[in-house]
């Protein structure tokens, strides 16, 4: 499999899947100014939406979706309990938890990434957030993960986008249930290796 990925994007939660899931992978980076990977290759072609993530899988199909990409890595290795069996409650359970930070917070961050957003825009979305963050903190307060235990893929995948708070300078103290979460998320051996590899810690 080779992931193509973006340093801190979204396509990191399916690095930490595949570092969790202890699965052999390849990674490519890709600059999404230019659509082009590191290996030069025409990013358009790889993934004609243009953004990461992508997986290669080992039949030369590409899979798109970070919810999905990281369903299909954790199936791949059952043992680890990083997605509950499809067809159970608990695997809808997961579905809810991803389709719920891909909609209500990934795709939230958006405008704040974008300079030309408005102050009122920016305000916003930020408020937004803070709402979600609120639900999510009550819930961490009787919880490790959002799962409950253990570590499941839907953690890797708030994990992932929790961290953009420091790159646009989100204050979170008021939630410290979330701060304590990501620091409990953060301090996983996978999570610290792939930290590492994208360039996000030393
Ligand atoms: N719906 C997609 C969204 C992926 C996405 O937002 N990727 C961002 C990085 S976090 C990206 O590559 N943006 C560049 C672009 O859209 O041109 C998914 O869940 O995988």
């Amino acid at each position: 499999m080779k992931l193509y990925y973006t340093p801190g994007a979204c396509s990191m939660a399916v690095h930490i899947v595949l570092r969790e899931a202890g699965l052999p992978f390849e990674l490519e980076k890709v600059d999404l100014r230019s659509k082009r990977t590191q290996g030069g290759e025409d990013y358009a072609q790889i993934n004609p939406k243009g953004y990461v993530p992508a997986l290669r899988l080992d039949d030369g199909s590409v899979l798109t979706e970070v919810g999905v990409c990281v369903q299909y890595v954790a199936d791949l290795a059952p043992q680890t309990d990083l997605a509950p069996v499809a067809g159970t409650m608990a695997r809808y359970r997961l579905m809810e938890w991803l389709n719920f930070i891909s909609t209500e917070i990934h795709k939230t961050f958006g405008p704040l990434f974008d300079p030309s957003a408005s102050a009122e825009l920016r305000q916003r979305q930020i408020g937004l957030l803070g709402k979600r963050f609120g639900y999510l903190a009550e819930r961490l307060t009787q919880r490790e993960f959002l799962m409950g235990d253990p570590f499941t893929a839907a953690d890797a995948y708030l994990f992932t986008v929790l961290n953009w708070t420091h790159v646009v300078k989100m204050d979170t103290t008021a939630w410290p249930a979330l701060q304590a979460y990501v620091k409990r998320v953060a301090d996983r051996p996978a999570v610290r290796e792939v930290m590492k590899t994208e360039g996000l810690i030393k």
